[in-house]
């Protein structure tokens, strides 16, 4: 079923009729991985919902398929959104494929290289701000109320209905609710959708219980833990570089409610996990996505999250998103001249 797309898997839950035109590129039944050698490093039964494998690399598709779908219905002629990178690229994609005109704005120089490059080919307008997220989404917002333009994010009602199947899917594979959930917040939409997701399962009888929901944070943007927002917001995790969290008070309540939290990890240690996701088990995400692998270890060492418990960690965007921080984060090639010998002296371990 991925091919027809999220829109058609889950038609019966979603505020579609039979004249919504669905754009949709294939997005949604992502891969859930056991992961037992990271699992193991983490003290956890552990499974990855592997949204990088969405079409434009992250989870943004499963929001953007239902907005640019709906847009089209109401006769849009043009969409905007601000963003950290994922959002653009989805959006940029989505809006090709509905043949609707979309501006994007971003934090210059903040967006990792993979993200730019899909906006930018996909043909939307890219306006770089020198300013950090909160102040494009300010900007945004002011152009999609003062003109017919739709704005397409998380501010839209439909991303997170869009963006809450990937917690059916998660109790499709399953065949259970997760003791945790754990996923990596920025503006807080993601964790909202998902506790909405398993909320209206549960009121239709398809599962029994409630995962408690853990959102993890950048130390330096961690506007969720520390309760205030954050003027300057920085981390290497650029995808969650957000001072001021647009879905503030769900993201609080999901965790709340859920019997869950908040935590943060320093950039070195969301390096550190998205070496090991990739060197552990072969998944390879962006760094924003294993600050949720980073952030349920720091739950972990403060005895939020109990040992042996089963944990859906959520892997938000693709690895190749941010080939900077990759290729820093790793040993160069060796250099060889083209012979025999040369290989066969690094083949045979004794040329490194
Ligand atoms: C990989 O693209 O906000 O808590 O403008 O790209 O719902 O904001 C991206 C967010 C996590 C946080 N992981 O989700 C954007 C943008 C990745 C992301 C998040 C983002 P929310």
């Amino acid at each position: 079923m991925r091919s027809a797309g999220l829109i058609e898997r889950y038609r019966a839950w979603l505020p579609v009729d039979d004249a919504t035109p669905v754009v949709t590129l294939g997005e949604g039944s992502t891969p859930l991985l056991r992961a037992p050698r990271l699992g193991a490093r983490l003290g956890v039964d552990l499974w990855l919902k592997y949204e990088g494998m969405n079409p434009t690399g992250s989870f943004k598709d499963r929001g953007m398929t239902m907005a640019l779908s709906k847009a089209a219905q109401d006769g849009a002629k043009a969409v905007i959104c601000a963003s950290t990178g994922n959002t653009s690229a989805s959006a940029a994609a989505y809006s090709a494929r509905a043949g609707i005109r979309c501006v994007v704005v971003i934090p210059g120089g903040k967006v990792a290289l993979g993200k730019l490059a899909q906006a930018q080919v996909a043909g939307a307008v890219v306006v770089q701000i020198d300013g950090s997220f909160d102040d494009a989404l300010r900007l945004v917002r002011i152009m999609s109320e003062e003109h017919p333009i739709t704005l397409v994010n998380n501010l839209n009602p439909y991303r997170l209905e869009g963006q809450k199947t990937a917690a059916w899917e998660i109790l499709d594979d399953l065949g259970h609710v997760p003791e945790w959930m754990c996923l990596p917040v920025g503006n807080g939409g993601n964790i909202t959708a998902y506790w909405r997701g398993f909320r209206e399962a549960h009121e239709r009888g398809d599962c029994d219980r409630l995962p408690r929901m853990l959102g993890a944070q950048a130390e330096g943007s961690a506007a969720m833990v520390r309760g205030v927002d954050v003027e300057r917001p920085e981390t290497i995790a650029t995808a969650i570089r957000i001072g001021a969290p647009v879905r503030r008070e769900e993201a609080g309540a999901a965790a709340r409610d859920s019997g869950g939290g908040f935590a943060a990890a320093s950039d070195r240690e969301i390096l550190d996990w998205f070496g090991h996701a990739v060197r552990d088990e072969g998944v390879f995400c962006e760094p924003s996505s294993a600050a949720s692998l980073a952030g349920l270890a720091n739950a972990r060492r403060d005895g939020l999250v109990p040992e042996g418990a089963e944990v859906v960690c959520v892997l938000t965007g693709h690895g190749l998103k941010d080939p900077d921080n990759a290729i820093a984060e790793s040993a160069p090639p060796v250099t060889i001249p083209a012979e025999r010998s040369a290989l066969e002296a690094v083949v045979l371990g004794d040329g490194t």
